[in-house]
C-alpha cells in the first residue's frame, strides 16, 4: 500500500512536470567596464552581468531568448550571435548559434528572438558568443535545465543558484586586440588571471575578495562546475571533501568518488558534496594551466596557482581559510581519470564494436610558428560568407564538393554511425554540436571501450598515433553542426570542421529545419554593415 501510494504521487508528480512552461528571457547585450579580478575593462556583457545570468529551465520546457544587441564599443566585435552550448536544438539548427555554420550575425541595434528546443535534456549547459572569439569579452554565462523526476535526487539536498560555479580564465585587452597583436606575429594570448563565478585575482594586482559559497554543516549539494573558459584547463577540488561526481556535460553518471577533476574550456560536471567537516572555511581550488603550466613567460600576470574561493560554513568566520592554500590533488587523493565515467542511463556506444559507417581521421597541427594557424588534414577552416545552413536551404548543397576548401565541410549519411578520430597532440578540447557522443578511447587511457564509454560532449584530445581518441555519434539530428576546438584562440586559428548531417533531411521532410522569416533577414542586415560595425 505504502508504496503503491508513493508511485502514485511520483506518476502526478511527473504528469505535471510534463505540463511545459515557456521560460521567456529580455536580455541586452551591452559594453560595460567591469573589475572582476581588479582591472577595468570594457566587457560585453548580457544585462551588465559577469558571468552571464543564469538562464534555467524545467525538462521539457520551451525558452525564448530575446536579444537585443546594444553593442557600441569598437574596442570589440560589435555584431555578435550566441550558441546554447550541449543543446541538440532538433529541427532548429537555425537557433544553434555560431556565425557562418547556422546563422549571419545579429548586427548592433537589431533584437533577434533565439528559439530553443530542449527536447528531454536536463542537466548543466551554457551559453556563449560564436561569433569569432567574443566570448572571451564576456558573453558567457550557466543555462541549467532541472529535471524534477532527478534519478540522483536522493543524493543531494541543495541544487539552487548558489551552487552553479563557473570558472573562466579573464583577459585585460579585448579579444580583438589581443588576437591582432597574435595575428602581427606575436604569441598566442595568454590570460591575466582565473576567475570563480565573479572574482579572481592577477599576479601582482589588488586582493579581491574571493568568491564565498555558503554551506550548512550536515546538508549535500550538487554543484554544478562549468568552464567558460576559452583556453585555460582548471584542476578544481575543495580542501578536505571530497566529491562525487554524478553528471558529464549533460549527461547523468554513475557516482564517481574523486578528489579533484580537470574541467576543460566548455565542460561541465555536477559534483555532490557532502558539507559533514568541521565547521570552518575550506580552500576551494581551481588551478589554471596554459600550455601545461602555471606561468606563462608572455605574460607576467598569469599566475595559474592563485585560482581559489571559500568554501564557508555557517557558522564559521568570515575571514578566508588559515590552512595553506592547495593545488589540485592532495597528497593521497583520487584522481579524476575520464575513462572511469559512465553513464547512468542507455550506457554503450552506438552500434557497439561492430565497424561504423563512416570514419573521419582528423590530423591536426598548427600551421604557423605562433600558432595562429590550425588546420585539420592540413585545411585551414575558414568562415564562409555564406553560412552553412543558407547554402543547403537556398543553394541545395547536398554534397562534399557543394562547400568551399576551407570550409572543411564533410557530409554525413542519415541514421549511421560516425566515428572520429583525433589524431594529433594533448592539450585540446573538442566539441560538437547538435550531438552528445561516446568517448571509446579517451586521452586518459584505458584501452577501448564499446559497452560503457564516458558521453559528453567536450574531450580532451591526445593518445597516441595508433590510439588516438576517438569518438562515436549517430546520426538523428539533421543540421550543420561544428566540430571544433573550445581553445577559442584554436577556433579563431582554423581548428574546426563543419558536418552536415543528411543533408536532404534539412531540406525536406520530417527532420526539416525551416528557419522564420528574422532569420531570413540576418544575412541582408549583416552584411550591409559596416565592416568595422560586423
Ligand atoms: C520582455 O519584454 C516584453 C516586451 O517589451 C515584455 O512584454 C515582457 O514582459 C518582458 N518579459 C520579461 C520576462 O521581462
Ligand atoms: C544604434 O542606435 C544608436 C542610437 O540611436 C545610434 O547612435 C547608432 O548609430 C546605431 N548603430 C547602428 C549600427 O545602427
Ligand atoms: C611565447 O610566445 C612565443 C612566440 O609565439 C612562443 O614561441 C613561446 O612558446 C611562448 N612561450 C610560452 C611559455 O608560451
Ligand atoms: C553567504 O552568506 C553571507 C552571510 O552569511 C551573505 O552575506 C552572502 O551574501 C552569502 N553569499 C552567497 C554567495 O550567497
Ligand atoms: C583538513 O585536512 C588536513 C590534512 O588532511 C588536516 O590537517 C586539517 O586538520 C583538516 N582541516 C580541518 C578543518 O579539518
Ligand atoms: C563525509 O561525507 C563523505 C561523502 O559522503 C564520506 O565519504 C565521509 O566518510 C564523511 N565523513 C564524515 C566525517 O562523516
Ligand atoms: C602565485 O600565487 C600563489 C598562490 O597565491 C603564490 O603562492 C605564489 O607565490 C604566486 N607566484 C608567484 C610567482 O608569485
Ligand atoms: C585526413 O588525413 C588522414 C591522414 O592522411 C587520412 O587518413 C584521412 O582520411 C583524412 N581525413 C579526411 C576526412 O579527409
Ligand atoms: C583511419 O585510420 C585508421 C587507422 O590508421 C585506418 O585503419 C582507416 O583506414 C582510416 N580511415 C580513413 C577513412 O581514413
Ligand atoms: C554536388 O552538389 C552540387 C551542388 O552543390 C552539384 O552541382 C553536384 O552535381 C553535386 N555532385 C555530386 C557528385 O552529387
Ligand atoms: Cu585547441
Amino acid at each position: 500500500m505504502h508504496s503503491l501510494s508513493k508511485f502514485s504521487f511520483i506518476s502526478l508528480a511527473s504528469a505535471l512536470a510534463v505540463q511545459a512552461a515557456e521560460v521567456t528571457e529580455n536580455w541586452t547585450l551591452a559594453a560595460k567596464t567591469i573589475a572582476p579580478d581588479g582591472f577595468s575593462r570594457s566587457a560585453a556583457l548580457i544585462n551588465g552581468q559577469y558571468p552571464g545570468p543564469l538562464l534555467t529551465a524545467n525538462k521539457g520546457d520551451s525558452v525564448v531568448v530575446n536579444l537585443n544587441n546594444q553593442l557600441a564599443d569598437p574596442s570589440m566585435r560589435q555584431s555578435t550571435s550566441v550558441h546554447w552550448h550541449g543543446i541538440f536544438q532538433p529541427r532548429n539548427a537555425f537557433n544553434d548559434g555560431p556565425s557562418f555554420v547556422t546563422q549571419c550575425p545579429i548586427a548592433p541595434n537589431q533584437t533577434y528572438q533565439y528559439q530553443l528546443v530542449l527536447g528531454q535534456q536536463t542537466g548543466t549547459f551554457w551559453y556563449h558568443s560564436h561569433l569569432s572569439t567574443q566570448y572571451v569579452d564576456g558573453l558567457r554565462g550557466p543555462l541549467v535545465i532541472y529535471d524534477p523526476d532527478d534519478p540522483h535526487k536522493g543524493l543531494y539536498d541543495v541544487d539552487d543558484a548558489t551552487t552553479v560555479i563557473t570558472l573562466s580564465d579573464w583577459y585585460h585587452p579585448t579579444a580583438l586586440v589581443a588576437e591582432n597583436a597574435w595575428f602581427a606575429g606575436g604569441p598566442e594570448p595568454v590570460p591575466d588571471s582565473g576567475l570563480i563565478n565573479a572574482a579572481g585575482r592577477f599576479q601582482g594586482g589588488p586582493a579581491v575578495d574571493r568568491t564565498r559559497i555558503n554551506v550548512t554543516k550536515g546538508l549535500r549539494y550538487r554543484f554544478r562546475i562549468i568552464s567558460v573558459s576559452a583556453e585555460g584547463f582548471f584542476e578544481f577540488a575543495i580542501s578536505n571533501h571530497s566529491m562525487t561526481v554524478i553528471e558529464s556535460d549533460g549527461i547523468e553518471t554513475q557516482p564517481y568518488v574523486v578528489d579533484s577533476i580537470p574541467v576543460l574550456p566548455g565542460q561541465r560536471y555536477s559534483v555532490v558534496v557532502n558539507a559533514n567537516q568541521t565547521v570552518e572555511n575550506y580552500w576551494i581550488s581551481a588551478t589554471q594551466t596554459v600550455l601545461g603550466a602555471t606561468t606563462n613567460a608572455n605574460n607576467s600576470n598569469f599566475n595559474g596557482t592563485d585560482t581559489f574561493a571559500v568554501l564557508h560554513y555557517a557558522g564559521a568566520s568570515s575571514a578566508e581559510p588559515t590552512a595553506p592554500q592547495p593545488t589540485g590533488l592532495p597528497a593521497g587523493g583520487i584522481e579524476f581519470q575520464e575513462f572511469n565515467l559512465k553513464p547512468l542511463i542507455n550506457p554503450g556506444a552506438p552500434g557497439g564494436s561492430a565497424p561504423p559507417d563512416q570514419i573521419f581521421n582528423f590530423t591536426f597541427a598548427p600551421g604557423s610558428a605562433n600558432g595562429d594557424i590550425w588546420t585539420i588534414n592540413n585545411s585551414q577552416y575558414k568562415p564562409p560568407s555564406v553560412p552553412t545552413l543558407l547554402n543547403i536551404l537556398a543553394n541545395g548543397a547536398t554534397n562534399d564538393s557543394s562547400f568551399g576548401p576551407n570550409e572543411n565541410t564533410f557530409t554525413l549519411q542519415s541514421n549511421a554511425i560516425i566515428e572520429v578520430s583525433f589524431i594529433g597532440g594533448t592539450g585540446h578540447a573538442f566539441h560538437l554540436h547538435g550531438h552528445a557522443f561516446d568517448v571509446i578511447q579517451s586521452a586518459s587511457g584505458g584501452g577501448p571501450n564499446f559497452v560503457d564509454p564516458p558521453r559528453r560532449d567536450v574531450v580532451a584530445s591526445g593518445g597516441t598515433v595508433d590510439q588516438p581518441v576517438r569518438i562515436r555519434f549517430r546520426t538523428d539530428n539533421p543540421g550543420p553542426w561544428i566540430v571544433h576546438c573550445h581553445i577559442d584562440w584554436h577556433l579563431e586559428a582554423g581548428l574546426a570542421a563543419v558536418f552536415a548531417e543528411s543533408p536532404t533531411d534539412i531540406q525536406n521532410g520530417p527532420q526539416s529545419v525551416q528557419p522564420n522569416e528574422a532569420w531570413q533577414q540576418l544575412c541582408g542586415i549583416y552584411n550591409a554593415l559596416d565592416p568595422s560595425l560586423q
